[in-house]
């Protein structure tokens, strides 16, 4: 019950937020879906990578920072077309030791990029990320010189006034509230949970045919040509096979009006015993074989299955 808690508050929360309105929580930046606000700064001229990441933090940002193809597309139709910038342009991203990093997150690029073909070269002197303008490649990324001259794009977080927040969480209890509903219903419609065994008779419907939306395993081999029994008395403890045991002819043991006495080895299933009688000169031999069958009542076989999914 607490992960269905945990998912539910999850889901709240992500939807919370796909339901935010982005209109005018940007200024006169441009708002990227409810997450984030960009500019490109084209009114100050070129500047170096580290000059370009102080203007950005001057104004609460970063360097821009990319993690999908999503952020790429806007990101780059907003530099390229939109502001019609011909030039490179920094975004938030170098080197820190071999690996390169996002500025704002601290975090090694990937597992999306969009590097240039043939990029990064790893010169030790191109620590810096750039965006290239080229048709073809419009957006593409290449590593370049820190102390290079660029334009650059800056990012920061959307703010969210109290108000919306709070019209957007009323909204979400509603939904919430409706999925909890749903889900009650259909705990209430399906009574079967996962690990659920199901035997299934000789003429029976498999599992699957009955409910084809679960998934089932057969685990019929676990318990091959077994009969079960009740736990106790002499049956071996829950979980071991006991093996079969029946009364049945044992051993052959003769005596005589001399004193002559024999008597046979023991005889197992399938095996047999054989004696001599009679007179020394003129013996007799008898043998007793035992069956090899199987010890069993009258019986048809069954399926067992367990839901796995
Ligand atoms: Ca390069």
């Amino acid at each position: 019950m607490n992960t269905i808690k945990y998912i539910l508050i999850l889901f709240d929360i992500l939807l919370t937020i796909s339901y935010i309105r982005s209109d005018g929580v940007c200024g006169d930046w441009d708002s990227f879906k409810d997450e984030r606000c960009f500019r490109v700064y084209t009114d100050l001229g070129q500047h170096t990578y580290d000059s370009a990441q102080a203007i950005c933090e001057n104004n609460s940002a970063t360097l821009a920072t990319i993690h999908n193809a999503d952020e790429q597309e806007f990101i780059t139709k907003l530099v390229f077309i939109t502001h019609k910038v011909v030039d490179e342009v920094w975004i938030g991203g170098h080197r820190e030791g071999k690996v390169f990093q996002w500025i704002q997150e601290k975090a090694d690029i990937g597992p999306y990029t969009n590097w240039l073909n043939g990029s990064p070269t790893n010169d030790t002197n191109e620590d810096c990320l750039q965006m290239v303008p080229k048709s073809k490649d419009m957006g593409k990324w290449d590593d370049e010189n820190c102390t290079k001259k660029n334009l650059f794009v800056c990012q920061k977080l959307q703010k969210w006034t109290i108000d919306m927040i709070q019209q957007t969480l009323l909204n979400e209890r509603k939904q919430l509230q409706s999925i909890i509903a749903d889900m009650d219903s259909l705990k209430k419609a399906n009574p079967i949970p996962i690990g659920f065994t199901y035997v299934q008779l000789p003429k029976e419907k498999a599992p699957q045919d009955i409910w084809p939306t679960f998934k089932w395993q057969e685990v019929s081999a676990n318990y091959a040509g077994v009969f079960f029994r009740i736990t106790g008395g002499s049956a071996a403890p829950v979980g071991q096979i006991q093996e079969e045991s029946t009364p049945r002819l044992a051993m052959i043991e003769i005596a005589d009006a001399t004193g002559y006495k024999d008597k046979s080895d023991p005889i197992g299933k399938g095996g047999h015993a054989k004696i001599k009688a009679g007179s020394t000169g003129n013996p007799w031999f008898f043998q007793f074989d035992v069956s090899n069958d199987e010890v069993r009542p009258r019986n048809m076989a069954v399926r067992v299955w367990n839901r796995i999914a």
